[in-house]
């Protein structure tokens, strides 16, 4: 038996009988370490003529490669093992009392859209979900952006590399492709609300690169700009908790609707305090607009047929007015004293008769 051949057995066999992992990575270092016995084999190709070298140099990269690959099988199953062993130890008891000091919160972002899903679900909307990695149809051609469109850019978009199927996927910068592949799988008529995570390549005081978004979508046969402004007025007086709340639209533009507007609710900022009512001032809420026809299109929908309208919104944004959140940054930092001070609690069920307006 030539030496390569018995090394090959002693270091399998090794592998083979190591029973953990710290036996295991003795049994590495031995064979694969820099002194190990393999290591020290390869050395030795130095002082070979060109002929043996390259054979004996094969049969050694050979077996290096034999014992990766075993020693990485091994370490699957002494891991799969050491999971299983200590998943029929360790027991949790679900039906003891919460300990206080660790009792968790749910964070305002959660909180935040689970108002918001309570007071559209009441409206007779559904949750619509999609996936976070898009392609540039969902998230930019069916939602009608022009091939040169500034959002399509580089600096704006987070891109994935070219994949082997050639298309060139993204983070999804808006919940907007939901819509897209809700249009395509559902007949009208639709009503449904996205909530979800978004991402830009933006960082600064009042952006941060993964940021919520909340989006709504109905399409019937005679939608129309009226529909609009009633859902969304009930929606903001329901959720800021003003009866009363004003509402007024100014013309906006996005490639996705048409017209288009930017919704802005009473407001007052006498003394730096901003208070939402109606005291004469205004501040900016949310986009919306009727479904551009190019998009019904795009869907396989006749706009002479169907029409519809949409709205999005920041709910790191409106987080922020409702409960006096003063910096975008600090959603994001895992603080524990600010969750302790912003969290909900876990069981504060929002409903449109608790838990909506404290
Ligand atoms: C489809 C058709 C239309 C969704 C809309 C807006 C207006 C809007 C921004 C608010 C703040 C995003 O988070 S933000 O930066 N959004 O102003 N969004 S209309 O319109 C759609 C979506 C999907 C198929």
């Amino acid at each position: 038996m030539s030496e390569i051949d018995q090394l090959r057995g002693e270091v399998l066999a090794a592998v083979t009988a190591a029973s953990d992992v710290p036996a295991l990575e003795n049994v590495r270092v031995d064979a694969l370490g820099k002194k190990g016995r393999v290591t020290g084999l390869m050395k030795n190709l130095g002082t070979m003529s060109p002929e043996d070298r390259k054979t004996f140099g094969q049969q050694l990269n050979l077996l290096k490669t034999e014992i990766e690959d075993a020693i990485t099988a091994r370490r699957a199953t002494l891991d799969s093992a050491a999971l299983d062993a200590k998943l029929a130890t360790e027991k949790m008891d679900v039906t003891l009392p919460v300990r206080p000091e660790l009792k968790g919160s749910l964070h305002p972002i959660s909180q935040t859209m689970d108002e918001m899903a309570a007071i559209f679900g009441a409206m007779g909307f559904t949750i619509a979900e999609g996936p976070d990695v898009e392609d540039d149809f969902h998230n930019f051609t069916a939602l009608n952006f022009p091939p040169g469109h500034p959002a399509r850019e580089m600096h704006d978009t987070f891109f994935l590399p070219t994949a082997p199927d050639g298309n060139r996927y993204l983070l999804r910068t808006h919940t907007s492709p939901v819509q897209i592949r809700t249009m395509l799988s559902e007949k009208p008529p639709i009503r449904v609300i996205i909530p979800g995570r978004t991402y830009r390549c933006d960082y600064d005081m009042t952006h941060t690169p993964m940021f919520h978004q909340i989006e709504g979508l109905v399409i019937d046969t005679e939608t129309n700009m009226t529909h609009l402004k009633g859902c969304l007025q009930e929606f903001v007086r329901s959720f800021f908790g003003v009866d009363d709340l004003t509402i007024r639209f100014r013309p906006s533009f996005f490639p996705f609707t048409e017209p288009s507007a930017e919704m802005d609710i009473g407001c007052s900022r006498q003394g730096g305090e901003l208070k939402i009512g109606n005291y004469g001032d205004w501040l900016e809420i949310l986009g919306c607009g009727m479904v551009h026809p190019n998009v019904l299109k795009s869907c396989g929908l006749d706009p002479e047929v169907y029409q519809g309208f949409a709205f999005g919104m920041g709910v790191e944004r409106v987080a922020m007015l409702k409960y006096g959140i003063p910096d975008l940054r600090t959603f994001f930092e895992s603080d524990l004293r600010w969750l302790k001070h912003y969290g909900f609690a876990a069981l504060d069920v929002p409903s449109l008769t608790g838990g909506l307006n404290r």
